[in-house]
């Protein structure tokens, strides 16, 4: 064998090696989590009575921010079921009834579906936040 082959399966052994055994050296961390973000909604944008994007999905503990887009039309976020055209707030969140320039925050620290609509359009105007839980970065990402 050559020192060329030598090296050769050196570097095909040993480095494999130190990337598997890698992981280990790290067990007594908690692996890192998603850092939390702001998601923004805009409330009756192009002043059409909704909320975009109507589905939002977020990671717990990330705040969503919505944003009024239209100064003539009013609007609410409103944490809440509708069925039919009867609206029922069921007390999460409520940001009352508001023209642009206006915004709201609300922080998810709950993995759930959160269904939402606006008190003054009612069912007309409906959005969902999807809040998942928060999945750890794989090794390769870290
Ligand atoms: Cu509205």
């Amino acid at each position: 064998m050559t020192i060329k082959h030598a090296l050769f399966v050196v570097a095909f052994l040993v480095v494999p090696a130190t990337l598997l055994f890698q992981p280990t050296n790290s067990t007594a961390q908690e692996p890192p989590r998603h850092p939390s973000t702001t998601h923004t909604i805009h409330v009756g944008p192009n002043s059409l009575s909704v909320f975009s994007p109507t589905v939002q999905t977020v990671n717990v503990n990330d705040t969503v921010n919505w944003e009024w887009a239209s100064a003539f039309s009013p609007h609410s976020t409103t944490s809440g079921n509708c069925s039919g055209f009867i609206c029922t707030p069921d007390g999460k969140w409520e940001s009352g009834v508001h023209t642009a320039p206006f915004s709201f925050n609300f922080q998810f620290t709950t993995p759930g579906t959160y269904p939402y609509y606006c008190s003054f359009h009612g069912s007309m105007m409906q959005g969902t936040i999807v809040v998942v839980g928060n999945i750890f970065l794989p090794l390769v990402l870290r």
